[in-house]
């Protein structure tokens, strides 16, 4: 399998997933302006969405969408207990949180990297992201993770979009509960190993 990855983009998310599921993946770096892979490639042909992630399967098939990737590397290695079994309710819980991260945190904090951004847009923005930020803080409330006390593929893709707060110089001071979480899972060593692997620390 191949992970298509820029370093420190949503594609961190499926490479923490891998790293503590104990996958030996190959990772592909990809130029996001040129759409060129590392090894000369052009990344229109492997996702025609022209975005990182995308994992080419041993068979040929290619995977996208992170909250997608995710779940499906957990559910190959269920012994990783990265995913409750699918059909559980705890599976929907875990979906939902998947979601919330992709579509509240990701997108929100996303949106703050569009260069033609006005400071008006910016400012509503930002609001936008206090709320979800305020909701995200009472659902970790006594918790260790998303999920409770275990780490799983929400964790890995929460971590890696909320990880962007720092290049938009918002202050998760605010939010004790979220910083913690932050520091609980950057301290763990797939996360380091991933971190370090991407070039964002040494
Ligand atoms: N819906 C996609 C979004 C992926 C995405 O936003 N990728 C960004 C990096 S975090 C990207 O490659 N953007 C380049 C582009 O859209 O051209 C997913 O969940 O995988």
């Amino acid at each position: 399998m191949k992970l298509y990855y820029s370093p420190g983009a949503c594609s961190m998310a499926p490479h923490i997933v891998a790293r503590e599921a104990g996958y030996q993946l190959d990772l592909e770096k990809v130029d996001i302006p040129s759409k060129k892979t590392a090894g000369g490639e052009d990344f229109w042909q492997i996702n025609p969405k022209g975005y990182v992630p995308a994992l080419t399967l041993d068979n040929g098939q290619v995977l996208t969408e992170v909250g997608v990737i995710i779940q499906y590397l957990a559910d190959q290695k269920p012994e990783s207990g990265l995913a409750p079994k699918a059909g559980t309710m705890e599976r929907y819980h875990l979906m939902e949180a998947v979601n919330f991260a992709a579509t509240e945190i990701h997108k929100q904090i996303g949106a703050l990297f569009n260069p033609k951004m006005t400071p008006e847009m910016k400012e509503v923005q930002l609001g936008v992201i206090e709320r979800r930020f305020n909701a995200l803080e009472k659902a970790l409330e006594g918790k260790q993770y998303v999920m409770g006390e275990k780490f799983s593929v929400a964790d890995a893709y929460l971590f890696t979009v909320l990880n962007w707060t720092g290049m938009h110089k918002i202050d998760l001071g605010k939010w004790p509960n979220i910083k913690g979480f932050m520091a609980r899972v950057a301290a763990r060593p797939k996360v380091q190993e991933t971190l370090k692997a991407e070039g964002l620390i040494k």
